[in-house]
Parts: structure tokens; sequence; C-alpha cells
């Protein structure tokens, strides 16, 4: 595989896609040797087909403000690449979706669903609707607008979303409100339902509880535990709250959260109400964590990131490159265990290197945080089956996938000196099902 062509190629039909173009250079450096060890998939060009998405659909959201003013988004789809199963990926809503961003994450959304065991394509969608500060009817208003032209290219086996940063149950319902009434059909096209119409148990603390399962998982295979060990979490949504209550109940102690405006530390541990009080902080639709500061009487520092406090394990648990090179060196320097990505691509390249090239223990966002895409997938077999399970059947589910997400990235990651490339596993242990699902179906 000539990588370089390949990015060259590709940063001239699509100049100025960062994130897009950083996460294929990083997947496409991690799976070189075993793509060479297979000559049949450079004259199929895998590789080429891979990286571009198979259809992308962007549409304009109008909708109306509470004052009566007409407000214009932009609204995507990006369907990727479907050849082990229907697309499938969340939705994001925030100020800072571009075409980029939701193309990085479709890429991504791929490999981490081939790597859960279940038959789901990678794909992602959103809009630059900022929910801060909207009101719950602005909410809706924009959801049903934004549904208006969605509905037409998903459906069950077509294309299933699910939410993201700022697309939680209430706008999930809203979304799937408006998909059934359009379709004139119940089949839950969407997964991160409410209860009463198709959700899934243990869908909410998904991706929280399947990134703690995972990294007790790491921390096994090096002779650790969780136990006693101190946790720094950023950000402060459905991600971060599943993970705190996880790493709490496993024994840990969770002594940050963050938000755009600073993070605190609460050296107690963040525990019992204070991890619900994340909850109200998050409806509050402020989008800031200085009020939990206030509330419990623990220090906040205005505009830093929770990666200077001394801990074990840092969880970044809010969004792309969010724990850069500086950041990953003061962990370094605190003696940091293990750093488990939540969040989708939460660290920098140089941060990744960084922790790579001092044997931390470091696990990405596609093996560590594919809890909440395989709980998706339990949700769309439910759905399918017109059955619920219990938590505990979903739970037990859930564990079962993360352990097989770490023995691919063991089986593919393992280096000669014994240290785990989590990243080269879950790359090469993704990108192989796909490949040959994508050869044995021919050039498409
Ligand atoms: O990044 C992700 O895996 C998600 N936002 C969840 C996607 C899903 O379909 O549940």
């Amino acid at each position: 595989m000539n990588i370089e062509k390949i990015m060259q190629g590709l940063e001239a039909k699509h100049p100025g896609e960062m994130e897009y173009l950083q996460a294929v250079r990083e997947v496409l450096s991690t799976i070189t040797e075993v793509y060479n060890e297979h000559p049949e998939f450079e004259k199929a060009k895998i590789a080429e087909r891979l990286v571009e998405p198979d259809r992308i659909f962007t549409f304009k959201v109008p909708w109306v403000d509470d004052k009566g003013e007409v407000q214009v988004n932009l609204g995507y789809r990006v369907q990727f690449n479907n050849a082990i199963g229907p697309y499938k990926g969340g939705i994001r809503f925030h100020s800072s979706v571009t075409l980029s961003i939701l193309k990085f994450l479709g890429f991504e959304q791929i490999f981490k669903n081939a790597l859960t065991t279940l038959p789901m394509g990678g794909a992602k969608g959103g809009s630059d609707f900022n929910p801060r500060g909207k009101s719950d009817a602005e909410v809706m208003r924009f959801c049903q607008a934004f549904m208006v032209e969605l509905w037409r290219h998903i459906g069950p086996e077509t294309d299933v979303p699910a939410g993201d940063i700022g697309v939680g149950a209430r706008e999930v319902g809203y979304l799937y409100g408006m998909y059934r009434k359009l379709a004139r059909e119940n089949t839950g096209v969407f997964t991160g339902k409410g209860l009463e119409f198709g959700g899934s148990l243990i869908r909410p603390e998904a991706t929280g509880f399947g990134g703690l399962y995972f990294v007790k998982q790491m921390l096994e295979t090096a002779g650790h535990s969780l136990q006693g060990k101190t946790v720094a979490i950023s950000g402060f949504g459905n991600v971060a709250w599943g993970a705190a209550l996880k790493a709490t109940e496993l024994g840990a102690k969770v002594v940050t959260i963050s938000g755009p405006d600073g993070y605190v530390y609460d050296e107690n541990g963040i525990s019992g109400e204070k991890i619900e009080y994340m909850v109200d902080l998050r409806l509050s639709c402020n989008d800031i964590v200085q009020p939990y500061a206030e509330k419990y009487g623990v220090p906040f520092f205005a505009g830093r990131r929770p990666w200077e406090v001394k801990v074990d394990i840092a969880l970044p648990c809010a969004t792309q490159n969010e724990l850069n090179g500086n950041d990953a060196r003061q962990l370094i320097a605190n003696g940091v265990l293990c750093v488990g990505e939540l969040s989708n691509m939460g660290c920098t390249p140089e941060a990744i290197d960084l922790l790579l090239d001092h044997k931390v223990m470091y696990g990405p966002g596609k093996a560590v945080n594919a809890g909440g895409v395989a709980t998706s997938g339990l949700e769309m077999t439910q759905n399918a089956m017109h059955i619920s399970w219990s938590a505990a059947e979903v739970d037990a589910k859930l564990q079962q996938i993360m352990s097989d997400i770490h023995e691919q990235c063991v089986r593919y990651g393992r280096q000669q000196d014994g240290y785990i490339n989590y990243m080269k596993g879950a790359n090469v242990a993704g990108f192989l099902k796909v490949a040959k699902a994508m050869m044995a179906q021919g050039v498409l």
C-alpha cells in the first residue's frame, strides 16, 4: 500500500478536512503490514475504496425559533460502508459539526462496528445546530425539520441512526416520532429510544459501562486492577456519566469532570448523588460544570483540562482531539498507567505516539467506546424479534462483547516485547473483517 499516494489523493480532493484525513492516516498506517500480506487487497483497491464514503446526503434544515425568527442549519448523513451490515452510527448536534467531523466519525464507525461482532456497517450524521440555551420546543421543532429530510435515506435494514453529542433520549424521541409519522411504520429505525417504544435497557449506560469493562481487562492483562485507582474523566454528558458510575462500582475513584468552561477536581471522589447531579447539569443545557464546584465546595479550574491532575487512569469522554501532546507528557510525567478513549479520536496523533513510546496502556475509542453501538445492535435485535431483554441479559451480552473486542485487540496488537498496541490491534481486526466482506462481494 502506498499510503502517501492515497493521502495525497485525498488531500487534493478534500482539502482542509483535517479530522477526516487524520482518522484515515491513523488506520492506514497501522494496517499496512497486514495489507501487504494480502496482494488481493491491493489488486482490488480495498484501501482506496474504503476511505471514501459510499454516499453523503447534505440538506438544509429550516425551522422557527421561539421568537418567531426563521433559522437555517445544515444537516448531513454520511453512509460510509455497509459491507457487513446496515449503515449504523450516531447523529451529532453541535456548533462544531462539519463534513470533515462527520466523515472522520463515519470512517471510525466502520471499524468499531466490525469489532462489536455484530452485523453493522459504518455511518454518521448530524448538524451544526447548537442545542445550548435552546428551549424544549425549539429542540423539538429542529428535530422534526431535520427528520423531514433524513427519513427517506434511513430504514431498519438500510441505515439505523442513534445519538451522539447533543443527541440524547429527548432528541431521539422527537426524531423517531417524526420518522414514524412520515414512514407510517414503527420498526425501531433509531436506537437509544425510550423504553416505552422499543428502547433497550442499559443503552444509556452502555458506552460508559463497556468502556470500563474494557479498561478493567486492559489493567488485568497487565497485572493491575481497578480497585483503589484514581481516574480523571473529561466531559459530563452521557458517556462520562456511565463511566463514572461503573468506575465507582468497580472500586476506582473518579476525581474530575469537565466542560467547555474548565474542570472540577473532587478529591473525595465523584460518586453517588454527585454522579446523578451530572445529569442535572446536562439537562440545564448550559454546557458548563462550574455549578458542580459551587454545589459541592470543590476547586474549579477555569479554561483548563483535567489531564494536569495526577491520576492512574485518564478517560477522555468528551470529544475529538481533547488530549494533546502536552497533556500526554504531563500524564506520563505523573505516572499514568492507562489512557482509555471513550470519546471518538480523543487523543491527537502526537499524544498517541507519546503514550505508545512510553509503553502506557492506550485503548483507542474504536475499541473502548464500542459498547454504546454494540448495545444499539442489541436494541436492533430486540426490535426485530419484538421482544425486550432484562437489564441483566443486556449487560451480560455487553460484557461478552467487550471481552471479545479485547481479545481481538490482543490477538493483532501484541508486540514481541509483550506490550499490547491496542490501536493497531483494533484497526487490523476491524479492517480484516470488512476487507474480507468486500472481497467476497466483488467490486462495488
Ligand atoms: O460513536 C458512537 O459509537 C455512537 N455515537 C453510538 C452509535 C450508535 O449507533 O449507537
